[in-house]
């Protein structure tokens, strides 16, 4: 079983349990949880949801090589995204408290089953990041909704470089609402399980980390589309703008393109109508060369070098990323 679901003293508890694979979420798990939370949510015997990851992770996002793998003509591609998203919106619209417990790895649509909950833990060990860039997608799951809601253009910065977010960062920005440490894990479990309450150890957030120290520098050179950021970046000329520009070269430059413009445009816009927007997007960036190749070199064939068609920035027109936005499919109807 990828899912395992039980009840225990009014509280529903949700196991990712395929930590092989690093809880990553396919059609089948993300299926079961909807139908488990429509239930709960309609059960009086349950007034709390816990939701955590079988070993050392939380999850590391859908189970993408799964929908890289799947033939040609297979409806995967379609229905493993409806179906996510729609859990997203679930989870936000979920009326019950509900608590992720954010262990190693939370990236990508792991942070999606986990974000829009009241209660997000991180540890000392978590490893929160969107890191979609890197496999030729975007950082999707409300991704556009949460990041464009951080402040100035920080979100465009860790939705393009997929940086791995510390402890501190995560408190900082309310990613995360709670923190302990890792070998606490099964107490706070218990704690909410028999009380309800959530633990919460003190923690004064340093604010001399590389993304918080620098953040007005960040505003100032993530502002505009992405060849105005390259542009930026070049111009500032530092040690610190060198390493983006090295970690940016790795990316996928259509990802990075896209993601820029869905972010940039995400801003003031409802988390309905961000997921809205990504399905679109997922149903044209999902059948692009540059998604099978990304996720093959990264996570199948693991060369971590992969070829993206167009290879570089410079040959993107920026006018026509319009077409990846356009309404080509059906709805999501949320
Ligand atoms: C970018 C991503 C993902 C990633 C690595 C990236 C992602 C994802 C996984 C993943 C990891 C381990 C697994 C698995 C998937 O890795 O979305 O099935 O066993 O799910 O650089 O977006």
């Amino acid at each position: 079983m990828d899912i395992i679901f039980s009840e225990i003293n009014q509280t529903g508890i949700i196991k990712l349990n395929r930590p092989k694979s690093l809880n990553a979420l396919n059609l089948d798990m993300a299926k079961k949880f909807i139908d488990k939370l429509l239930e709960w949510e309609e059960n009086n015997n349950i007034s709390r949801v816990m939701l955590f990851g079988e070993g050392k992770h939380f999850c590391a996002g859908g189970d993408v090589k799964s929908l890289a793998l799947a033939e040609k003509n297979d409806s995967i591609k379609k229905k493993f995204f409806k179906s996510e998203y729609r859990l997203n919106y679930l989870i936000s619209q979920f009326s019950k408290e509900y608590l992720s417990i954010w262990n190693g790895v939370v990236m990508g649509g792991g942070v999606g089953l986990s974000i829009y909950g009241d209660h997000r833990l991180a540890t000392d060990n978590s490893k929160f990041a969107m890191p979609e860039a890197a496999i030729g997608f975007f950082p999707d799951v409300g991704g556009s909704y949460f990041l464009s809601n951080l402040p100035g253009n920080i979100g465009k910065y860790i939705g393009l470089t997929g940086e791995v977010l510390e402890l501190n960062e995560l408190i900082f920005f309310g990613l995360a609402t709670h923190y302990f440490k890792s070998d606490m894990i099964e107490n706070v479990k218990e704690e909410f399980l028999s009380k309800g309450k959530v633990l919460n150890d003190n923690y004064e957030v340093k604010n001399d980390t590389n993304i918080i120290k620098n953040m007005s520098l960040i505003n100032e050179l993530f502002d505009g589309d992405i060849k105005k950021i390259i542009l930026n970046l070049k111009n500032n000329g530092s040690e610190f703008t060198e390493k983006i520009l090295a970690i940016l070269s790795t990316k996928c430059p259509m990802s990075l393109a896209i993601s820029c413009k869905l972010i940039d445009d995400a801003k003031g816009k409802s988390l309905k109508e961000c997921l809205e927007i990504e399905y679109q997007l997922s149903q044209k960036v999902v059948y692009r060369d540059d998604f099978d190749n990304g996720v093959n070199s990264v996570l199948i064939a693991k060369d971590h070098n992969p070829t993206w068609k167009p290879p570089t920035i410079n040959e993107i027109n920026i006018e026509d990323l319009d077409f990846y936005f356009e309404t080509h499919t059906e709805n999501l109807y949320l």
